[in-house]
């Protein structure tokens, strides 16, 4: 593991961080040379270029594009996951978009194998265990949210274990997507929800009330509402926090700001992702560092841990082996 100064002594592990959002700049560069797709819209001196969540989606669904073989999905799990275990990390679940498969012309079960294979590798030659959570595109609509549900509910879905909703949190109706989750609750899926990131508490309230998932994306803006706080915190809910998308997005506009040490005070479960690392110039020991400088203690970091674990979507003999 990389343990540089001010590296934790402890294990880390994230719940949050979306595949495609993982690649690479030199990844996607490489591929999209192999493939003749223009990436220099994107990618300038090595770095993503965005400048909103619009256009950060934007750039995230051209990315995407570039990753059409097997192998690409397997090298793109295999070098996310390794790199995670560098950081200290034993853990992680990553988000899977049938719909961006289908956008890069890949079938959706040849991308499920493709990552499923890099797992395999990542777990054989770096010991990190990982699980994958496909999500429903919520600005795509309710029809291609339940299709993809239907996708993840499917046979034969290798290290497929949840189902989230990703996408534009200010586009339609929490409601309109309770049909997805309970095809995924039927199924025996875990259930997570973006929510409380661009919208407010009462994003966070309509996700718990429709959807029922056992943690939430963010949720970082529940902050806004006492009641709800007291809510998360009496039910159990887990929050996935991810200080340096928040930041880089400019929900907040630094990391005194972050609500993550308030959230946990008032004792909701949280733990840490790094969401889409090369787009938001961070990774998962960044995150750990942030909360420190949010105020949290040791024993508060070395939680976050935990409760990722506690919180996971995995066969309760691995989470045993893990904790
Ligand atoms: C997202 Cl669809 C999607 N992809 C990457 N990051 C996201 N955040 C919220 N929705
Ligand atoms: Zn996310």
């Amino acid at each position: 593991p990389r343990r540089g100064a001010g590296q934790p002594d402890f294990p880390l592990a994230e719940l949050h961080c979306h595949i495609e959002g993982a690649a690479p700049p030199a990844l996607v560069e490489r591929l999209g040379a192999k493939y003749g797709v223009d990436v220099s819209a994107i990618i300038r001196d090595g770095a993503y270029v965005w400048h909103d969540f619009t256009s950060f989606l934007a750039a995230y669904d051209h990315a995407a594009t570039v990753f059409r073989s097997e192998e690409d999905y397997a090298e793109l799990a295999f070098s996310y996951l390794t790199d995670l275990a560098a950081q200290g990390a034993l853990y992680a679940e990553f988000f899977i978009s049938p719909d961006h498969a289908r956008s890069s012309g890949t079938e959706p079960e040849i991308y499920a194998r493709g990552l499923a294979a890099g797992i395999v590798r990542a777990r054989d030659g770096a010991g990190i265990e990982a699980r994958m959570i496909v999500v429903g595109v919520r600005h795509l609509g309710p029809d291609a949210v339940e299709a993809a549900a239907r996708f993840a509910a499917g046979p034969g879905r290798p290290l497929v274990t949840g189902f989230n909703l990703a996408g534009d949190e200010r586009i339609g109706a929490a409601q309109d997507f309770a049909k997805a989750f309970d095809i995924a609750r039927d199924a025996g899926l875990g259930l997570t929800a973006h929510a409380g990131e661009l919208c407010g508490p009462e994003s966070v309230r309509a996700a718990i009330d429709c959807l029922k998932p056992s943690r939430i994306g963010h949720g970082v803006r529940a902050i806004e509402d006492p009641d709800l706080v007291r809510q998360i915190a009496e039910t159990g809910i887990v929050l996935e926090v991810c200080p340096g998308s928040n930041l880089a997005l400019g929900i907040y506009p630094d990391i005194a700001a972050h609500p993550l040490k308030r959230l946990v005070e008032a004792g909701i479960r949280a733990t840490l992702g790094s969401d889409d690392p090369p787009f938001f110039h961070t990774d998962l020991a960044r995150e750990y560092e942030l909360a420190t400088q949010n105020g949290l203690t040791g024993a508060e970091r070395i939680a976050l841990t935990r409760t990722a674990l506690e919180a996971a979507f995995v066969e309760e003999d691995v989470r045993r082996k893990l904790l």
